[in-house]
């Protein structure tokens, strides 16, 4: 029983929260994309600049778990959180750059594998990265003790602009060069790159990050 609560988790934004495909591309007029870094599997859904989005908390080896309360911290300059919502009765406070978080579950919270707990809807406010970090987590056991987590993964956003692909905040001839290699397939297929949303890298790809970048065509 010990052995069982010693291995309990709560992250957030793993590799296992982000698939591949999450998302569908969705294109808005000011050609912004948010991607997930999970670090271990390229996620790289474009999503709505103006849109809310929302990353799970997940926890795993848990047994009869009746409350939770995390403290979260992030950087607002990048992303604002709007709400915190659960299945779960939960109460939240959102302050500058953090969110403090309570729930309880009277059937008990049992999982073996990661489950969400709740989501955090947040909406990009800048382009840049920003960690989501459990700066304080407490689980309330089936005998309404209080206990720590024994893991804890913190999670990651990054917003940047779609067909950056060099990362400097805007769209130039090194990123038209770099969808030029992807299409003769000296670097690896990139999703990212599918501007005209046909499943692959391609000449029509090339020939519109191009012609954004004179100005012919206005949206990517
Ligand atoms: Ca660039
Ligand atoms: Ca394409």
């Amino acid at each position: 029983m010990l052995e069982y609560y010693l291995k309990n988790t709560i992250y957030i934004l793993t590799k296992n929260v982000c698939v591949a495909g999450k998302g569908a591309v969705i294109v808005d007029s000011k050609n912004v994309s948010l991607i997930w870094d999970n670090k271990t599997i390229p996620c790289r859904s474009v999503i709505l600049w103006n849109g809310t989005y929302s990353i799970p908390i997940k926890v795993e080896n848990v047994r009869n778990v009746t409350g939770l309360h995390l403290n979260l911290t992030f950087d607002p300059n990048v992303i604002e959180v709007v709400s915190i919502k659960s299945n779960s009765n939960v109460y939240y406070v959102i302050k500058n750059g953090s969110v403090g978080i309570v729930l309880t579950n009277t059937s008990g919270i049992t999982a073996k594998k990661p489950v969400d707990v709740a989501n955090i809807a947040f909406k990009p406010s800048n382009m840049g990265f920003t960690y989501v970090n459990v700066t304080y987590a407490e689980f309330s056991d089936e005998n309404f003790n209080p206990f720590k987590p024994s893991l804890i993964v913190n999670g990651s956003i990054k917003v940047t602009m779609k067909g950056d692909f060099n990362g400097n905040g805007r769209i130039d001839i090194g990123d038209v060069a770099y969808v030029a290699y992807v299409v003769v397939d000296k670097l690896p297929e990139d999703p990212r790159a599918d501007f005209n949303n046909n499943g692959r890298v391609d000449i029509g790809d090339l020939a519109k990050i191009a012609y954004y970048l004179i100005g012919k065509i206005d949206k990517l």
